[in-house]
C-alpha cells in the first residue's frame, strides 16, 4: 500500500497521528442504481469495480448494499429506509466509511454522514485519493491538486468534519498546506494559483512539443490497469512504472521508437481510463491528455481478460470524445491473450474485430505486428508534394532526394519543379530548406497541424 509515501509531509505537529501504514480502514460500499436521473438517463452503479478502486487505495471492503429507485433521493440519495438498513450494517462490520459508487451532492453526504456517524465518500472522492498517492511529477500532483480543490469547494463544511475527526484515511488528505486553511477564499485564490503554475508547464511543454510536430506520433490509450504501461515497456524499454492497480500511471511518457528502413516513430503511454471518469480530474488533466489529442494513431489498448470488454472498449470511447478535438485513427489491441480462460475467445474475437490486433506485453506476442502497422500507416501518411526549387540551391534539390521519394524533376520549369513523396516528418524538413516553396499537396494530412 502505497498510503505512508505522503503521510508525513502535510499535517502539522499539533497532535499525534497514527503512522498511516498501520492504517486499513474497513469499508461499506453502497451503490443506487438509478433509473431517472438529473439529466433523465439512469445510472448503473459497479460495485465490483468500486471494490478494486477501494483496494487500491487501501481499504478493505467489509459489507455492501445496493438498491434500485426510480429517482435519488435529494436528501440522502437512499431514502430514509435504506439508510438505516445501511446503518445498521455500517454498526454490525464496525466499517470505519461508507464509499457510495454515486456522485453525492454536497447535502446527501451530510445528511448520510450524520446519519450514519462514520465517514462517507462517494466515487469522485475515492478516485481522486487514488490520484493523489499515485501522482508522482510535479503536473500530476499540480492537476491532482487542482481537482481536489475544484471539489471541495462546494462542500467545506463536510470537509471541515473530516479535519476534526482527522484519524487520516482515505479521502482525509487535503490537497497539501490548503488542508489546514480550508477557507473558501483561500481555496478560490489556490485554484487560482494552480492554474497559474499548470498553465506555466504547458507553455513549456509546447515549446518541447513544437520540436516534435513533424513527428509520426502514437498514444496508448485504454481502460485503467489494461496494460498500456506493460506494452509501452515491451516497446521501448522506458521503464515505466507497472502495477495491478488502477491508475498506476498518471503522467505522459514519450519514448522514440526506431523502425526498419531507418524511419521512427514516437509512443506515448499516458493515464488510463475509467466509466465516469470525474469531470474535474479530465479537465484538470488536458494538459496530459493533450498527447492523445495530437497523435496521429492512437492504439486503444483492451484487457482481453476482463468480462465487461464491450463496456470498457464504450467507456474509454466516451472519455475520447472529451479529450479529442479531431477523430484520430485508432487501432484496438487486445493485450493479456497469455492469460485467457477460455481458449475459444480469441477465436470468437479475431471474427467479431477483424482489424484488431491480440497481444502479450508480458510475453512479447504480437508486438512485431503493431510496429508494422505503424510503418504501414506512417506510409499511408505519405503525400505526394509538388515544390519549386530556386536557382542556386542546388543542395536542397539534393535533400530532397534524401528526404522522400523523388518522383519525377521538371527542368523545363524555371525554377525547377520537383514531383515526391514524403511523410510528415520529411515534409517539416523539407519545407524549411532554403530556395524550396511548396506548391501543390495531394491530400490534407501533411502540415495539417499550421506546419
Ligand atoms: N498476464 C498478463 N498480464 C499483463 C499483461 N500486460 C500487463 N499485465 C498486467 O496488468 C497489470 C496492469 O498493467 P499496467 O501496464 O500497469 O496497465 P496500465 O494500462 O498501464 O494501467 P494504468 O496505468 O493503471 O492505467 C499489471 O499487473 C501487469 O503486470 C499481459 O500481457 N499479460
Ligand atoms: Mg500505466
Amino acid at each position: 500500500m502505497s498510503a505512508g509515501r505522503d503521510g508525513g509531509r502535510r499535517r502539522s505537529a499539533s497532535y499525534w497521528e497514527p503512522p498511516r501504514q498501520a492504517l486499513v480502514e474497513r469499508a461499506v460500499l453502497a451503490g443506487v442504481h438509478i433509473m431517472h436521473g438529473s439529466d433523465g438517463a439512469s445510472e448503473w452503479v459497479d460495485l465490483d469495480e468500486l471494490e478494486r478502486l477501494a483496494d487500491t487505495a487501501g481499504a478493505v471492503v467489509v459489507g455492501r448494499l445496493e438498491q434500485r429507485r426510480l429517482r435519488p433521493d435529494v436528501r440522502s440519495l437512499l431514502g430514509k429506509g435504506k439508510a438505516q438498513q445501511l446503518e445498521k450494517l455500517v454498526k454490525s462490520v464496525h466499517a470505519d466509511l461508507v464509499i457510495f459508487d454515486n456522485d453525492l451532492t454536497p447535502a446527501q453526504g451530510r445528511n448520510l454522514e450524520r446519519m450514519l456517524g462514520i465517514r462517507v465518500l462517494d466515487r469522485t472522492e475515492l478516485i481522486l485519493d487514488i490520484f493523489v498517492r499515485h501522482a508522482r511529477t510535479r503536473q500530476s500532483r499540480l492537476q491532482v491538486s487542482l481537482a481536489q480543490n475544484q471539489y471541495l469547494l462546494p462542500r467545506l463544511a463536510r470537509m471541515w468534519k473530516h479535519l476534526e475527526r482527522q484519524a487520516g484515511g482515505i479521502g482525509t488528505r487535503g490537497p497539501g498546506e490548503t488542508q489546514i486553511e480550508t477557507d473558501r477564499r483561500l481555496i478560490r485564490r489556490r485554484i487560482s494559483q494552480l492554474r497559474r503554475e499548470l498553465a506555466e508547464i504547458d507553455r513549456r511543454m509546447e515549446t518541447q512539443h513544437k520540436q516534435r510536430t513533424h513527428e509520426y506520433r502514437v498514444a496508448l490509450v485504454g481502460y485503467t490497469n489494461a496494460g498500456k504501461s506493460s506494452l509501452m515497456n515491451r516497446i521501448t524499454q522506458a521503464g515505466v512504472y507497472v502495477e495491478d492497480q488502477l491508475f498506476a500511471t498518471l503522467d505522459a511518457t514519450t519514448r522514440r521508437v526506431e523502425l526498419e528502413g531507418g524511419r521512427s516513430f514516437l509512443l506515448t503511454d499516458t493515464v488510463g481510463f475509467l466509466r465516469r471518469l470525474p469531470h474535474h480530474l479530465v479537465e484538470s488533466f488536458r494538459a496530459t491528455l493533450s498527447e492523445v489529442d495530437e497523435a496521429d494513431l492512437l492504439f486503444h489498448v483492451v484487457d482481453a481478460t476482463v468480462d465487461d470488454v464491450d463496456a470498457q472498449i464504450d467507456a474509454v470511447e466516451e472519455v475520447l470524445k472529451g479529450v479529442c478535438t479531431g477523430e484520430p485513427e485508432q487501432v484496438l489491441v487486445f493485450n493479456k491473450i497469455d492469460a485467457l480462460n477460455d481458449p475459444k475467445w480469441l477465436e470468437q474475437a479475431r471474427r467479431s474485430w477483424p482489424h484488431a490486433f491480440f497481444v502479450s506485453a508480458r510475453r512479447g506476442e504480437g508486438v512485431d505486428e503493431l510496429l508494422e502497422e505503424v510503418t504501414r500507416r506512417r506510409k499511408q501518411s505519405e503525400r505526394s508534394v509538388v515544390v519549386q526549387v530556386a536557382h542556386g540551391h542546388p543542395r536542397s534539390l539534393a535533400r530532397l532526394h534524401e528526404l522522400g521519394e523523388v518522383l519525377h524533376v521538371d527542368y523545363e520549369h524555371d525554377p525547377a519543379e520537383v514531383r515526391l513523396r514524403v511523410d510528415r516528418a520529411n515534409y517539416g524538413r523539407m519545407v524549411r530548406l532554403p530556395g524550396v516553396e511548396v506548391l501543390e499537396v495531394s491530400r490534407g494530412r501533411i502540415g495539417n497541424r499550421g506546419s
